[in-house]
């Protein structure tokens, strides 16, 4: 069998609250949604590209591009139904790893319909229930942060992430811990730090953060590696992993001791699972990044992080801290303190809600196995 249809969605969805890291302030999510139909069963997929190349260089417009002009025809062209010889195939081209993500999700969530089965299942996880915790973004004050950072522990999550930039660190850090003495705490800067600037990223080592993501640019392994050297607390790194060779690559060399895996960022599930097995026959350990993402691709991010080596709470929070109105049902919530169960419906387990879609939607096409 083979894919016979493919509809691609574009949709905006405004945030309950800005969301701002070193890149800026963002107050809505631009993203495109892929569906996958064969004999009547249909998959979805997200893609993960945002509407501006700040936090990779691909953007809603080039993925739509990819998937239009290479990787549908690509699938029609093969006859292709499963994810693994999409993956394969769609090796040929270069880069382009959150356009490739978005159809190749798709694409597991029929392949677990197919079979009957709930997608944890087909990727072989061990856990239905996933540690998850929220990532907050820069606010306009210090007791801004403070007191977001109260509402969601009081909603019962358990893990914190802090967005940090320069300027933005040891004092958020400072009365975020004050605050809230006990709690696992993280920070995230984007690649917003210089390597001149690593006495301010040493500084944070009196915090006791659980890690340090990203301080640097994407593609400085080797400053990752200094900094590293002369930190106690992990360094993880998330622009920077790509594929398992970039992951094989920051281990060896020491750039980080945990990774933050993201499924859109390197390419799809069949990538995602290279660099998991890597990390675990390494015993370094990974936890589930996220992309502010729709239900959908949170869903797949839930049955992602069911995977044994996923060590450290998912950045994975409820539909609401997103979204007033998810395009899924039922909303994603937390399902005990610092809990999200994983849905255990065949597939991804949640329903997307086609009105909800077609109301988000600002662009929709529909493509046809000629
Ligand atoms: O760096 O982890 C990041 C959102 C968009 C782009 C990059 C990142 C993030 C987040 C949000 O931190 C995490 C979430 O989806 O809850
Ligand atoms: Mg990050």
């Amino acid at each position: 069998m083979a894919v016979e249809r493919i509809e691609l969605d574009l949709l905006r969805l405004p945030y309950v609250h800005f969301f701002e890291t070193s890149f800026g302030r963002a107050c809505d999510r631009t993203f495109i949604i892929v569906r996958v139909f064969e004999e009547g069963l249909c998959g979805w997929g997200e893609c993960v590209a945002e509407e501006a190349p700040l936090y990779s260089g691909e953007t809603t417009v080039t993925a739509w591009h990819l998937l239009e002009d290479f990787l549908i025809p690509l699938v029609f062209a093969k006859g292709i139904a499963v994810p693994g010889d999409f993956a394969r195939e769609a090796a040929v081209f270069r880069g382009n790893r959150m356009a490739k993500a978005g159809l190749e999700l798709a694409l597991w969530d029929l392949e677990a319909r197919k079979r009957g089965l709930p997608l944890h299942k087909l990727y072989g996880g061990v856990r239905l229930e996933i540690p998850a915790g929220v990532s907050c973004g820069i606010e306009d004050s210090i007791d801004d942060l403070v007191a977001r950072v109260g509402a969601y522990l009081g909603e019962g999550y358990r893990r914190i992430k802090l967005k940090v930039k320069p300027g933005w660190d040891a004092a958020a850090c400072q009365a975020v811990r004050r605050a809230y003495p006990d709690i696992m705490l993280q920070v995230d800067a984007n690649g917003g730090y210089v390597p001149d600037q690593a006495e301010r990223l040493k500084a944070l080592d009196a915090f006791g953060l659980l890690m340090i993501e990203q301080p640097f640019a994407p593609y400085d392994l080797w400053e990752h590696h200094k900094l590293q050297r002369d930190l106690a607390t992990p360094l993880c790194l998330d622009e920077s992993i790509l594929s398992l060779a970039t992951a094989r690559a920051a281990i060896e060399m020491g750039s980080c001791r945990i990774i933050n895996i993201k499924v859109g960022r390197v390419g799809g599930a069949v990538e995602m699972r290279k660099i998991h097995d890597y990390c675990e026959a390494h015993d370094i350990p990974v936890w589930c990044g996220g992309m502010l993402e729709s239900g959908i691709g949170r869903a797949h991010n839930l049955h992602i992080a069911t995977l044994p080596d996923f060590k450290y709470p998912a950045d994975l929070s409820a539909s609401r801290r997103y979204y007033e109105e998810d395009i899924i049902e039922p909303f994603i919530e937390l399902s005990g303190p610092g809990l999200i169960r994983v849905p255990d419906g065949l597939g991804i387990g949640v329903n997307p809600v086609e009105a909800r879609i077609r109301k988000a939607s600002v662009r929709h096409q529909v493509f046809e196995r000629s």
